[in-house]
């Protein structure tokens, strides 16, 4: 399916019924009292979160969202009934603003979340709702009031618990294929990934999502390459993963690389937990070992060599 974690949408609550004014007639009551019902509610639109999303693309197809208007009051005492209410789903990790202004609104991170993003209107009162003992039989009622309308900005920042970054071809999506049981684009050129991957590392007792994210050059904060747009998906993250390779002229560098990159796009991501992932040591005759500042793994993504060791560590570091 189509990765979209962007999407604008408008959403309509409905309005409110009009309260009514009557007055009561029956054979051998000559003069009845107010009888005129109260509108019922306009419904309101909410968000609700869905743990099967994992997107944003059904909103970019079904972009507006318009809940029921309240019924009109009518004679007799009877209120209008309320509007139903309309429940659009999000995928968990949506952040909600609002598209004209750029108010933040809210955020869902847990299923069945939900977030009032449009309220209905208010009904109006009907006659019978203003009789006092001065005024026995007004003729007043009150409209129902507009539902709220507006448009939202979607964007989607995934909640994984760990997340794979590195420059492109280091085998970030071949790893994540031997972590988890994902099927990722594995291929011998530079951006395969274009959006971030999911998999799910499966525990004894608890499911781990991994993210696979599309490849960081040198330059990346300023537009080289894909950019660094994406890294809001790791921005959730509890761990970050560096997937190095190992067989390049330096490793040590591309693994500052990778820091710097990240620094300047948001420096709180610096303070999760990393770990260093040194790939493809197949490709050498014998593994060189390097200093970082950071727990170090060396593997072979292609082999599965060293995986299980790092398979362990990461479900001991959650
Ligand atoms: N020899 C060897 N090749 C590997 C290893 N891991 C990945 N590769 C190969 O490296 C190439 C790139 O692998 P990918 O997993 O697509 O790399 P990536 O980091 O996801 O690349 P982008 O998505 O483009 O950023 C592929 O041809 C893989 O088969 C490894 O441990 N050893
Ligand atoms: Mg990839």
């Amino acid at each position: 399916m189509k990765f979209v974690d962007q999407v604008v949408i408008e959403v309509e609550a409905g309005a409110g019924g009009d309260g009514c004014i009557s007055f009561r007639r029956e054979k051998f009551v000559p003069r009845g009292g107010p009888d005129g019902g109260n509108g019922g509610n306009g419904g309101s639109v909410y968000l609700i979160g869905k743990a099967n999303l994992q997107t944003l693309a059904d909103l970019e197809y079904h972009c507006r969202y318009k809940a029921q208007r309240g019924e009109h009051g009518k004679g007799s005492n009877r209120d209008g009934k309320n509007g139903a209410d309309v429940y659009v789903p999000v995928p968990l990790g949506t952040d909600v603003y609002d598209a004209d202004t750029n108010e933040f609104l809210g955020e869902i991170l847990k299923p069945e979340q939900i977030l009032l993003v449009a309220r209905g209107g208010k009904g109006g009162r009907g006659n019978k709702a203003f009789a006092t003992s001065t005024n026995r039989a007004p003729r007043i009622r009150e409209k129902g009031k507009p539902g709220e309308k507006r448009r939202l900005k979607l964007i989607l920042r995934l909640i994984a618990d760990i997340g794979l970054v590195g420059l492109p071809n280091a085998g970030k999506s071949t790893l994540l294929s031997q972590l988890t049981s994902a099927h990722p684009k594995i291929a011998d050129y530079p951006f395969t990934t274009l959006t971030p991957n999911l998999g799910v590392l499966k525990s004894e007792s608890l499911n781990f999502t991994i993210a696979d994210m599309p490849g960081i050059i040198e330059g990346a904060s300023s537009g080289k390459g894909l950019g660094l747009i994406f890294l809001r998906h790791i921005e959730r993250t509890k761990v970050i993963v560096y997937v190095i390779d190992i067989s390049q002229k330096d490793p040590l560098k591309d693994l500052t690389v990778l820091i710097t990159e990240i620094k300047s796009y948001n420096q709180e991501i610096l303070k999760k937990k990393q770990v260093v992932v040194f790939n493809k040591i197949d490709l050498l005759k014998r593994v060189k070992k390097y200093k970082t500042d950071f727990p170090t793994f060396y593997v072979s993504a292609l082999t599965g060599k060293g995986i299980s060791e790092l398979k362990e560590y990461l479900k001991t570091l959650l």
